[in-house]
């Protein structure tokens, strides 16, 4: 397989900009590192969210983006043994961690204190060649269409362990805040193969059509509901609200409106991250109705190996549209305007 020398990507410039379709070098991979012919990636907010400098954390600049990359492995280090060249693999958010530290030992890799972050912190799969640390590129079966899983590199491992972390078990119900966006759209089909009712909160009829047909037994329209609480609690069985709440959305008002319709007992998980945003709940209703709250960050390596086998079994079919790489800026004013149901990936040949 010859490798070449430049390759096209796109390039954060400068915070805040937009993103520049230009050819760069292609990278050479350390020792215990792969580079990976990246055939396509997911766009995900956080994309967007780094491009804007959303977050109290830099990113490095100049910055190629994206963490849902899936390709075939050109190049491996020397120390590198368990991916052959030819093996098809994925670069997801968590590019490597140190693999030592006490977080790192106990499988919460994402939680190492230094951590290497795909298109964040290193560069990620909005280019042709991607380099990622062994331990952490996600295998990817050869069975399996490239371009239908690179969404389930970050939205559907995310979405999965969020899904996981909220103890919700199958015959419950579950309310995915932001449904009809690309977390939201994977966690409905999640929730139902995990055997939960999931309903669905988002605005627009686009996106109410698609959750219905992925599966959710009710859908709440954000936009036009006069009383988003007791629409959401009128759809459960005995009006209690729903066991678990997954919060995707990209605003901080519905994280305030999540302890109020929750059911007693049950569990909030906050993985929405949008900007300068507090989660205010009151602390009577927390405390008499016995609420659990609690952050989700995108998953280890065994999560990502359920969440790819859920998908390879052919559980997972959330939709996505394809583009060219070369029309990336596109997609982010789409997002930014939040007009995208579902998910955008991008075609590195094109
Ligand atoms: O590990 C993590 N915690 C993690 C991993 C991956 C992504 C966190 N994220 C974060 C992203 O950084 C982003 O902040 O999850 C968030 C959602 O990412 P996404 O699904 O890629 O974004 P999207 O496709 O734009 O979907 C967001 C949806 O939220 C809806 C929008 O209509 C859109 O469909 N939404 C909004 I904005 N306000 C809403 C509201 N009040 C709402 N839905 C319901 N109620
Ligand atoms: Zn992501």
């Amino acid at each position: 397989m010859s490798i070449p020398t430049e390759q096209w990507a796109q390039v954060l410039e400068k915070t805040g900009g937009n993103v520049v379709y230009k050819k760069i070098p292609v990278p050479k991979p350390g020792p215990d590192e792969v580079l990976v012919n990246i055939k396509y990636s997911g766009v995900c907010h956080t994309d967007l969210h780094a491009i804007k400098g959303d977050w109290p954390l830099d990113t490095k600049i100049p910055l190629v983006g994206g963490h849902e990359g899936a390709g075939v492995v050109v190049a491996r280090g020397n120390l590198v043994k368990d991916v052959q060249i030819g093996d098809y693999a994925g670069i997801k958010w968590l590019n490597g961690s140190c693999l030592q530290c006490s977080f790192c030992r106990t499988a919460n890799e994402p939680l190492c204190p230094t951590p290497d972050l795909s298109g964040y912190t290193v560069d990620g799969s909005f280019q042709q060649y991607c380099i990622g640390k062994a331990a952490h590129v996600a295998r990817i079966p050869k069975e399996c269409d490239l371009e239908a899983i690179s969404p389930i590199l970050c939205a559907g491992i995310t979405v999965y362990k969020g899904l996981k972390e909220s103890g919700a078990r199958a015959g419950e119900y579950v309310a995915i805040v932001g449904a009809g966006g690309g977390l939201g759209s994977m966690a409905v089909q999640y929730a139902r193969a995990m055997g939960l009712h999931p309903i669905a909160i988002d605005g627009g009829a686009e996106k109410e059509k698609m959750c219905k047909e992925l599966g959710a037994v009710a859908y709440v329209d954000f936009l036009t509901s006069k009383n988003i609480v007791e629409d959401v609690k009128k759809v459960t069985p005995e009006g209690y609200g729903p066991e678990a709440v997954i919060l995707l959305a990209v605003t901080e008002k519905p994280f305030q409106q999540a302890a109020e319709y929750v059911r007693p007992k049950g569990t909030i998980v906050c993985i929405g991250l949008p900007a300068n945003a507090f989660f205010r709940a009151s602390v009577f209703d927390t405390v008499t109705r016995m609420i659990n709250i609690k952050g989700s960050y995108v998953g280890n390596r065994q999560d990502t190996a359920e969440a790819i086998e859920f998908f390879r079994r052919g559980l997972i079919k959330a939709p996505y549209k394809v583009v060219g790489l070369s029309k990336l800026q596109d997609v982010f004013d789409l997002m930014e305007a939040g007009k995208i149901a579902g998910r955008y990936v991008v075609d590195t040949s094109c």
